[in-house]
Parts: C-alpha cells; sequence; structure tokens
C-alpha cells in the first residue's frame, strides 16, 4: 500500500521552464523529442527524478551533451510506472541547464485513454491527472508550470494536427510526411498539455471579446455531424459573453478549439485553447439528442471553457487541492445554466444530484473531505465530493458572503496568484482578505468529510405565544475520520402558517428581526418566535443554502400544507419528495409480506396529488421534476436507511399504478393540452416535454392507452418526444410497439448515443445475462475498450435491480471489472464504486455484493486505482 499525503507536499527541487516537444505520431509506435530548460530551484540539490509510464527511453542529453549519470527504474506494479532519477552533480553549472530526453511509446497498444491514444482513427491526448509521463519523461505534477511549444509531423493523412496555443507554422514535408507547430505563450503545467491528429468535420466562427480583440473558434467532430455541432458553438459563445459578464473574464489566445473524440473516459477536458471533449458532450441537437443531453452539452462547454481561468491560469499545486479547480468551476457552470436557462430548476437538479450521489459517498467507506488528505492513487480524486460538494462549499461562501464581495475576492484571487499553482487555502484567503470577513470557522468545510445532519425541533407554547425553534448541527463519524466539529451554516429559513401562509417580518423576544438567512457556526442555534397565535410550520434549508441533511418530524398534514403553498419552489419539491418517501415507510412490512399487496397512502396523498396536477400545465417543469423523482433508486439513496431494493422497486410500481388509476382522466386531460411548439431551447419548452415524456410513462403503465405512443412518434418532431416513446415501450413492456423501438433503431442507426439510450434502456429490462451479452452482441455501437460503451452498460446494469442482485449478475460484473481494469483502469474504478455502495441494501444484498468484493480483493490483482477502491470498499 503506497499512501499519498496532502501534508508531505515538497516543492521541487528542479523545475521546467521552457519545453520543446517534437512529437511524431506514428503507428504502432510514436517517438517524442523533449527539450527542457530546467531550473534548480533548491540549491543544495544534485538530482531529480522525472516521472515515466510504459515509455522505452532511447537517449538522455545535457546541454546537448550526451548523458548516462541517470537511473530508470520501473515501480512494480501492473500500471508500468517508471521514475528517470537524473544525477546532475558533475554539472557546472547546475542553476539551469538543456535536458533532452528522447523516448517511443506504443500509440495502438494503449487502451488507456491516458496519455496518446487511438480514438478510432484520431489520435489524441488526455493528460489529466497523471496521462502525460505516459509520453514523454517529465516532471509530471501540477505545480512545474512551463512555456511548451509543440511540434507534430504524421503522415499526411491526418488533415488536422491540433496542440494548445496559437499556430505558429504548418506544412507538408517531401516525404510524405507533414507538420505543425503551435506555441502557448502562457505557463502551464503537463496536466494541460494537448494534441490531435485527425480528420474531422469543421465549423468555424468568431468571438469579439470585451476588449474588442477577436478570436477564432474552431470546433472539430466526426464527418456529418457540422448541423449537430452549431449548437455546442452558441454555447461557447454565450459561455465566453457570460463570463465577461458576470465575472469579468476574458479570453486569452487568438484561437479556442474544441475537438470531439468517441472515446474518451471522462466528459470533457480543459486543456488550454484546445478543449477536448468525449462526443457525446459536443454533438447534438433537436433531432438526435434529449433535452437532458442538450442542456449537459451547454453546461459542459461552460465547464470547460471557464477553466480557462479557474484551472488554467491558476492552477493546482497539487491533486489534493483538486476542488480549488473543481468546486469553483463546477459553482460557476451552475451560475451559468441559472443565469441563462431556469434558476430554481437548476437548483431543485443540483440539490437532488448531490443527495443521491454524494450524500452517500459520504457514508460509505470512500468517504472523504472536498480536500481529501490522503490517496492511493491520483486518479480517485475526482468524485462527487470533490466536484458537487466543492461546488456547494464555493456556494456557501457565497451566500455568506454576497455576489459583491464574492467577485472582488475572486478579483484579488487573480491579482495575486495569476500564472501560479496555489492551494484552497490561497483561495479563501483571498475572499477572506477582500470580503473583509473571517473565513476561520468556513475553512473547515476543507478539511471535514461527512454530511451534517441539522435537526430542527419546535416547541409551541400558547400562553406566552411563543415558539422556540431549535437547530441543533451534528456531523456522525465517517469511515475516514471519527472526530468532528460543528460547522458554519446558512439556512434559508421559511415559517408557515397552518394555512400556508409565509409570514414575513418575524420578531424574536427582544422584537428583533428574525432573518431569513439563519447563520450560525456554533452545535446549536435557538430561534425565539414571538406574538404567534398558533404554532409555525419550519421550512429550512431552502435553495439548499447549506449541503447538509436536514432532519425533521413533518407529519403529512404539515407536508401537505408545504407542497400546497410554500411561495419556494424547492420547499414545495422537497416536501412533495419527502411525502414519496414516507409512502415507502408506510408500506414497507406489506409488501415485504405480501409483494402483491395492497398499497396503503394515508388521508393526504389524495388532495397532494390532485394540487400537484392542478398545477401542471402552468408550471410544466415543476411538475415534471416531481414526477421524475418518483423512481425506485431516488427512492432508495434517499430512505437513509438500508432496504430492501426489490421490495421499493414493487412499491414504487404500485405507486405509480395508483398514480395513474386515481388521475387518470385528469391525466389524460393534462397530456392532451400539453402543446406541440416549434422547438426552442428554453424552460418553458423543456418543462412541457419533460412532462410528456413522464406522462405518457405513467399513462401507460397498464398498457393502456397505447395510441398514445404511436401518436408520438408520429407527431414528433423532435429526439426527444421520440426517445419518451422508446422508454414508455420498453419499461412498460408494451411490446405489441416493438416495431417503433425498431423503426427508432433504424432511424438512428448511424449516432452511437441514441442506440446507447436504447441498448440501457434494454438492460435496465434484460431478465438474464444471457440477455445481456445477447443484447450486447447485437449493438454495432458496442465496443468493449470504448468508454462510454462500458457506461452504458454499467447504467442499465445497475439499473436492472433483479439481475443486479442475483448470482449471476454480479458474476457478470465482478468478470467486467476485471477484464476492463487490465484495458483502463481510468474506467474500472466507476465500475467498482457500484460495490461500495451496499450499507443501501439490507442482506440477503448487502452480504452479496460484500461477497463479491471480498472474492474480487483475494483472487485478483487490480491497477492502483481499481485497488483503492475495492480496498477501501471492503475495509
Ligand atoms: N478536469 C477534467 C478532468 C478529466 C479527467 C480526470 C481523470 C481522467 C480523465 C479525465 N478527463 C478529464 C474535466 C473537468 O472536470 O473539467
Ligand atoms: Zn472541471
Amino acid at each position: 500500500k503506497r499512501t499519498l499525503k496532502r501534508l508531505d507536499y515538497k516543492p521541487l527541487d528542479f523545475t521546467a521552464t521552457q519545453v520543446d516537444l517534437q512529437l511524431n505520431l506514428d503507428l504502432p509506435v510514436s517517438r517524442v523529442q523533449s527539450k527542457i530548460k530546467v531550473k534548480r530551484l533548491n540549491t543544495e540539490a544534485t538530482s531529480f527524478v522525472l516521472d515515466g509510464q510504459k515509455l522505452n527511453l532511447l537517449a538522455v542529453k545535457i546541454n546537448g551533451q550526451d548523458w548516462s549519470a541517470y537511473v530508470l527504474e520501473d515501480l512494480e506494479g501492473v500500471d508500468g510506472f517508471q521514475n528517470l532519477k537524473i544525477d546532475v552533480s558533475s554539472l557546472s553549472e547546475p542553476q539551469e541547464f538543456t535536458l533532452e530526453i528522447e523516448n517511443e511509446f506504443n500509440l495502438e497498444e494503449n487502451l488507456s485513454m491516458s496519455g496518446i491514444y487511438l480514438s478510432d482513427k484520431v489520435i489524441v491526448s488526455q493528460c489529466e491527472a497523471q496521462g502525460f509521463r505516459r509520453i514523454t519523461f517529465y516532471f509530471d505534477r501540477p505545480d512545474c508550470l512551463a512555456v511548451f511549444t509543440t511540434y507534430l509531423e504524421t503522415n499526411d493523412s491526418y488533415e488536422y494536427l491540433l496542440a494548445n496555443g496559437n499556430l505558429l507554422e504548418s506544412g507538408s514535408l517531401n516525404n510524405g510526411r507533414k507538420f505543425a507547430k503551435w506555441h502557448d505563450p502562457f505557463p502551464k503545467p503537463s496536466y494541460l498539455f494537448a494534441c490531435v491528429a485527425g480528420n474531422f468535420e469543421v465549423l468555424d466562427d468568431y468571438f469579439i471579446t470585451k476588449s474588442g480583440r477577436k478570436v477564432k473558434l474552431r470546433l472539430f467532430a466526426e464527418y456529418g455531424r457540422l448541423e449537430q455541432i452549431r449548437f455546442a458553438m452558441e454555447a461557447v459563445k454565450r459561455a465566453m459573453k457570460w463570463d465577461e459578464d458576470r465575472f469579468g473574464l476574458e479570453y486569452d489566445l487568438d484561437i479556442f478549439m474544441v475537438v470531439g473524440v468517441a472515446y474518451f473516459n471522462a466528459g470533457a477536458m480543459e486543456n488550454k485553447g484546445l478543449n477536448i471533449f468525449n462526443d457525446e458532450l459536443l454533438v447534438g441537437c433537436k433531432d438526435t439528442v434529449t433535452d437532458d443531453s442538450l442542456f449537459s452539452i451547454d453546461s459542459v462547454i461552460a465547464h470547460e471553457y471557464f477553466h480557462n481561468w479557474t484551472g488554467d491560469r491558476v492552477t493546482c499545486r497539487d491533486w489534493f487541492q483538486l476542488t480549488l479547480k473543481e468546486g469553483l468551476t463546477v459553482f460557476r457552470d451552475q451560475e451559468y445554466s441559472s443565469d441563462t436557462v431556469n434558476r430554481t430548476m437548476k437548483r431543485i437538479d443540483d440539490a437532488e444530484e448531490i443527495q443521491a450521489y454524494q450524500f452517500n459517498e459520504d457514508k460509505s467507506p470512500l468517504s472523504h473531505p472536498i480536500r481529501p488528505d490522503e490517496v492511493e492513487s491520483q486518479d480517485n480524486f475526482y468524485t462527487s465530493t470533490v466536484y458537487e460538494k466543492g461546488a456547494e462549499v464555493i456556494r456557501l461562501l457565497h451566500t455568506l458572503i454576497g455576489e459583491e464581495k464574492f467577485q472582488q475576492g475572486m478579483k484579488l484571487y487573480f491579482e495575486r496568484h495569476d500564472g501560479k499553482a496555489v492551494t484552497c487555502e490561497d483561495f479563501v484567503e483571498a475572499m477572506a482578505d477582500a470580503s473583509g470577513y473571517n473565513l476561520d470557522h468556513f475553512r473547515l468545510w476543507y478539511s471535514q468529510s461527512g454530511t451534517p445532519e441539522v435537526k430542527v425541533t419546535s416547541e409551541y407554547d400558547p400562553q406566552t405565544k411563543v415558539q422556540k425553534v431549535t437547530f441543533v448541527q451534528e456531523t456522525a463519524p465517517t469511515f475516514d475520520q471519527q472526530e468532528k466539529q460543528p460547522l458554519t451554516l446558512a439556512l434559508k429559513t421559511h415559517f408557515l402558517t397552518p394555512e400556508g401562509q409565509t409570514l414575513t417580518n418575524l420578531v424574536d423576544l427582544q422584537g428583533k428581526a428574525i432573518p431569513e438567512l439563519l447563520v450560525f457556526e456554533t452545535k446549536e442555534l435557538v430561534v425565539e418566535i414571538a406574538n404567534q397565535e398558533q404554532e409555525l410550520i419550519v421550512v429550512t434549508n431552502l435553495d439548499f443554502s447549506s449541503p447538509v441533511r436536514v432532519i425533521q418530524q413533518t407529519t403529512s398534514s404539515q407536508l401537505a400544507t408545504v407542497a400546497a403553498h410554500c411561495q419556494n419552489l424547492y420547499g414545495k419539491y422537497f416536501a412533495l419528495k419527502e411525502y414519496y418517501n414516507s409512502i415507502f415507510r408506510l408500506n414497507e412490512e406489506n409488501f415485504v409480506r405480501n409483494s402483491q399487496a395492497q398499497l396503503e397512502v394515508d388521508e393526504h396523498f389524495a388532495t397532494i396529488y390532485k394540487n400537484l396536477f392542478a398545477l401542471a400545465l402552468e408550471d410544466a417543469s415543476f411538475t415534471s421534476a416531481v414526477l421524475r423523482f418518483h423512481n425506485v433508486s431516488n427512492a432508495i439513496t434517499s430512505a437513509n436507511k438500508a432496504v430492501n431494493p426489490l421490495v421499493y422497486a414493487q412499491i414504487d410500481k404500485a405507486i405509480k399504478t395508483k398514480l395513474y388509476q386515481d388521475y387518470k382522466v385528469q391525466l389524460e386531460g393534462i397530456y392532451a393540452q400539453l402543446p406541440f411548439r416549434t422547438w426552442e431551447y428554453n424552460s418553458l419548452h423543456f418543462g412541457e416535454r419533460a412532462l410528456r415524456d413522464q406522462l405518457l410513462s405513467l399513462l401507460t403503465i397498464s398498457q393502456e392507452n397505447q395510441e398514445l405512443v404511436e401518436q408520438l412518434y408520429t407527431q414528433a418532431s423532435c429526439y426527444n418526444d421520440k426517445h419518451a416513446v422508446i422508454k414508455a415501450i420498453i419499461n412498460n413492456d408494451l411490446s405489441a410497439l416493438d416495431y417503433l423501438v425498431d423503426k427508432f433503431a433504424l432511424e438512428y442507426q448511424d449516432t452511437a448515443s441514441c442506440l446507447d439510450e436504447l441498448l440501457t434502456l434494454r438492460l435496465k429490462n434484460a431478465k438474464s445475462v444471457a440477455q445481456v451479452e445477447a443484447l450486447l452482441a447485437n449493438a454495432k455501437q458496442f465496443s468493449i475498450t470504448k468508454p462510454n460503451s462500458l457506461y452504458t452498460l454499467i447504467r442499465g446494469l445497475r439499473l436492472n435491480l433483479n439481475l443486479f442482485f442475483t448470482k449471476e449478475g454480479i458474476e457478470y460484473i465482478k468478470e467486467l471489472i476485471i477484464k476492463v481494469d487490465k484495458n483502463n483502469p481510468g474506467v474500472s474504478p466507476y465500475l467498482c464504486r457500484s460495490f461500495a455502495n451496499y450499507d443501501l441494501y439490507l442482506d440477503p444484498f448487502r452480504q452479496m455484493v460484500i461477497d463479491a468484493l471480498e472474492d474480487l480483493i483475494t483472487n485478483h490483482t487490480f491497477s492502483r486505482n481499481a485497488t483503492e477502491i475495492l480496498n477501501k470498499a471492503f475495509e
């Protein structure tokens, strides 16, 4: 076990200031010449170590002379890490010298999607976190900042040769080869290096920055996709403009390029001036992707673009600081989406996501603070905690100090740290200095893991007419950390009368106004509300103002009041969700005894859903979001206790069936009134299409209304509606309509993302491993080396609870992990994570997962990445 610790950080003894890279990109083997200007930072030091991985070293020179004072060490393990230790004690001028390295790597055999690899026929790089060491020996860590010049040479079958920065020159060589030379004037760490060689469809445009500079914009995608990258181009321009308007940040190179590739481990990568995307997050238009996917394309384009300042211009000192760039950039992309689409719904979606994933990560053996202290593999920092909880911590800071001071803090941060690699401390310090706030206690959010629980209790005294509301925060010990302290919290809170009126102007016993935002950093906060004729309902953590779980004994009647009247939509939404979750608790025992039991509901069910549906046409976005949380995965993850997943699946189905039976006429009426508008990218249209999708599934749950499905396929003017059709058919087993699914498959036979969506639905409903294998064999877009295929497969299997929790299902996933890890340790940890949440389930399900983990760990050898996740999960 090799544990890396945050506090062990040591600055470099030697660093690179300038790198001239010559890459001869050939198959199967590529050749690299790297000329590095090295500067000594520690005058005592006489040697340094460069990182490598699976490289073949050919030559080392210093100041133009062959150099033999080096040792090349292969670090043990399956990953092929190497250290190249170079001794410069004999150099007369060791303060500054030129180091030349020549090496080769096997491009064709690199299936890891890290370093330089092949995506179909495109040669492409991915260097974050540690891919550069697969290209050449280097100081492959984020605090080594150098100015890169990149010369690319290939045979002349590649039309475009791209790298970071601005193009210096390009042309043909006489021997059937071609070259391009790029220069990036901004010092950067190796993880932001990028290069691409390939043939593409290209879309050109430009953007005039606020200071009047004309920036060339170029998007590259697979041939034939021109119409499908226009949306992304608009997103680039929107993001550039938004960053100028809201953050005052302008783009800094002459050209900004985005390339989409089919084989990519993550969503996208913010390489300086040359963003590289998983093409599912770049390519798409109304005719080929769902509204949700377009929304993701827009926000990921924005996210990667925003990294140009929060990540590239100011970067991380070490990987423990990852949230410095990721938490902040997620916050920025969330704000972009909120400003450009729908703030409330975006907030609801983000809160939902963090509660479903990050809260469980915090409860699991994989829990860690947003700035972790220890890790075994650098690749495993890319978690929901670092990204999404990290963004919530930034949002909390923003809530505490306000937009104006926050922007002053950002300005100071850039003034102090532009062109540097810094820490989370540096960020908080800039915010504290600029705002004048004391953020000492706030800093604890960076080091403490776990989800704080806030218990809210209320006592009303009719004699004194005082209502005493107590908020007590407590963070339970987590797997990684026993001791917890109270954190700085900001709870946006409303008080409602039993009739549902939101009261403002409330005062305490001293006559002081009770603020809407309750801020405290102690364990307990007591609010005493004076002059009340009746007990008020407390609705807190509105807009998810702090990343905490609220524990409150709210009666069904109170939930019904909040759901009907709360002025804050977030409050309404979570009251409805809490009510939905309470139906599971009410029915659990009955369904364990009898899977066909009659669903029990209380007296508020009818009012709650009647009110909800009455609002449907007025606020389709909201209603569709409420219907969307009616799903079993959500019920399991928000149960806050171990459950029987199969019983939960039965209850979920029973609730939906009851909704259909009880509200059939009303639901059919809403469905009929939903307009078919000319497609537009806006919140109103999104909402209506999403509601149509949700309603279609509900209306066909009992095999009725099949004509609506047929009608929708004919009427559909966009992919979103067609996807709704195949979803209803496959999930509700409307086998008479299978011909429409076949039609869909034919219509989208050339679009892998559509075929993947179809495959997910089919996998989710597969009855056996044999059926899964048959589905994969028939899916022409599926490839075991393609990350998107693997994500589709694991997504489908995870949703298929009936198969996942069988001996053959778990066995199949185990085999998959073993197979995938051999080629691509960037994806295998993602598969392993499905085994880390066993505490969500009751036995025998929990034990099945634990047994699988035990078998994997004891009987197999894995990459560092997978080993860390499996070991932690099993500890
Ligand atoms: N910063 C990027 C992270 C990323 C990545 C990390 C590990 C392995 C492959 C990867 N591809 C991209 C993406 C982002 O957060 O913007
Ligand atoms: Zn990012």
